[in-house]
């Protein structure tokens, strides 16, 4: 069943619509009109459990502890309940309250390159982030139909990364020599840089993007060109496959709207003894290096160790072991098992230590959320006023890498072409087109020449120190570099 979000403003409406409800002399924000139970002090009785529990209306006030939390007793025979029952009945009606803290404006489909004749058609969501109090998920407030991302257009290549290439190869071998898995799948295999390590007979991919699920079936390797459901696991199952030692995932789960769903696919045909390992963003990094741009349409969830190990439990699975990654600004890969199955492997201290580090760091307050957000709002203005001062002064500045989180950054900024000249890309099928909503060309890296310009803003800042290390000739002529990432700076 899906999740219905409770946003603030919903909350907002309901606490609004309970206090004009209070024009009865019973209490009533959840329905609960004309509790008969009603004493003459504020103690009233749980319909459901049958404690005596405070109620405020009762005690004289105007509003109710309740009028904080959803209406979810729609039914006027319904009473009062205290406030375990009444959070165990939000719980099973699925309704989650989830709070924005950040708005990151109109957005395009981070990774649709178009060409001019397209603009008209050009898709745009509001990019807005919440963070749920019950599990401390944080997530966009709107997610945007899978297929719109997801699909034969897809340009994000993995195997043109080489450091990614080699990350994937020293992981696979790391598997292989401490769990011996005999049976591999991997969920988003998109090139094949991780399937590729291992022996085709007994490994298959998943991957919704139709022109990456031909490269891995050229390879060798079966691969359902689908998104990742409890159905798929399914008929993956009835297509005769046992389960799996390894199911491996990397920037993929956090792509995934319905992590419930995910999971239970995943426990479906995880092997008894089986690990499921993915690797995303971390939650941390982001918050700790302000690096707002892990935000956009496909990171449908920024995890953090802390809203994992609350989400896997609830599904039966279990994390057992965390390690801290430097690829993609900041990531965690996450180790999983079944909950119910004894094994030996058991949360070690780097799950406990990694729990430790982000409840230091307030990850389950929500206040922390509203600073991040006063610091994303100051990232924004500083960056604005540097590349505006820079063009008054005649510089000229190219951007380096078409990445998703550039498309956050200068949508949300309103950066465009007048700002920056064009943004150099490897990738030939983001080559000759335009970068979605700034609409700035993205040109082949090396159709340009890096010292006809002052600055070089790094789109791929997650790479600063490679790029900073290949491009040497440019800081020698003088150029800069801009980063905004930890803050907006300069720098050569
Ligand atoms: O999860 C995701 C991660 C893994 O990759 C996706 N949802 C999409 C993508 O995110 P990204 O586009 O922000 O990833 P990168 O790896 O930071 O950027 C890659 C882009 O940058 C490619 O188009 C290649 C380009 N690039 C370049 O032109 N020169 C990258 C480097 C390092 C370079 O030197």
């Amino acid at each position: 069943m899906k999740k219905k979000v409770v946003t603030k403003d919903e909350l907002d409406r309901w606490i609004r619509e309970a206090k004009m409800n209070a024009e009865f002399p019973q209490h009533r924000a959840h329905g609960a009109y004309g509790n008969p139970r009603i004493d003459k002090n504020s103690e009233i009785i749980c319909k459901e459990c049958g404690t005596e529990f405070g109620c405020d209306i009762n005690a004289g006030k105007d509003t109710c502890w309740c009028f904080d939390y959803p209406n979810v007793l729609k039914s006027k025979s319904q009473n009062c309940l205290c406030k375990d029952c009444l959070s165990k009945k939000i719980r099973e009606k699925k309704m989650v309250i989830k709070k924005e803290f950040l708005d990151l404006g109109r957005q395009p489909i981070a990774n649709k390159f178009l060409k001019e004749d397209e603009f008209n058609e050009e898709f745009f969501f509001d990019l807005k982030v919440v963070f749920d109090e019950d599990t401390k998920l944080v997530s966009l407030k709107e997610f945007v139909k899978p297929e719109l991302m997801f699909n034969e257009d897809y340009v994000y290549h993995t195997s043109l990364s080489v450091p990614m290439v080699k990350h994937f190869k020293e992981i696979a071998e790391m598997l292989m020599k401490e769990f011996n898995p005999l049976t591999v799948m991997e969920i988003g295999s998109n090139d094949g840089a991780f399937l590729k390590n291992w022996l085709n007979d007994y490994t298959i991919g998943v991957e919704p993007c139709g022109n990456f699920a031909k490269v891995t079936e050229d390879m060798g390797y079966q691969t359902y060109s689908e998104f990742w459901t409890t159905e798929l696991s399914e008929k993956i199952k009835n297509d005769g496959h046992v389960d799996f030692d390894l199911i491996y995932a990397a920037n993929c789960i956090c792509h995934i709207q319905d992590l419930d769903d995910c999971f239970s696919a995943i426990k479906n045909i995880l092997s008894k003894k089986g690990i499921f390992v993915f690797e995303d963003p971390s939650l941390l990094r982001m918050l700790e290096r302000g690096s707002y741009d892990q935000i956009y349409d496909e990171h449908a969830h920024i995890f953090s160790v802390t809203a994992l190990d609350n989400i896997l439990r609830k599904n039966g699975l279990i994390l057992f072991r965390v390690d801290n990654l430097s690829v993609h600004g900041g990531s965690n890969r996450i180790y999983v098992r079944h909950a119910n199955i004894p094994t030996d492997l058991i949360p070690d201290e780097f799950v406990r230590n990694n729990l430790q580090k982000e409840k230091e760091f307030g990850i389950d307050k929500f206040q922390t959320y509203e600073i991040f957000a006063e610091r994303v709002e100051k990232s924004k203005e500083d960056l604005c006023k540097l590349l505006s001062e820079l063009k008054e002064a005649g510089k000229k500045v190219v951007s380096y890498g078409a990445t998703s989180k550039s498309t956050t950054v200068f949508n949300y900024c309103d950066i465009d072409e007048t700002l920056i000249e064009c943004i150099t890309d490897t990738t030939p099928d983001k080559q000759g087109l335009l970068a979605p909503g700034s609409h700035i060309p993205v040109v082949d890296r090396e159709s340009v020449n890096l010292k006809d310009f002052d600055y070089v803003f790094l789109g791929a800042w997650n790479f600063k120190d490679s790029i900073a290390n290949r491009e040497r000739d440019f800081i020698k002529a003088g150029g800069k570099f801009i980063t905004h990432v930890p803050e907006v700076m300069e720098f050569s």
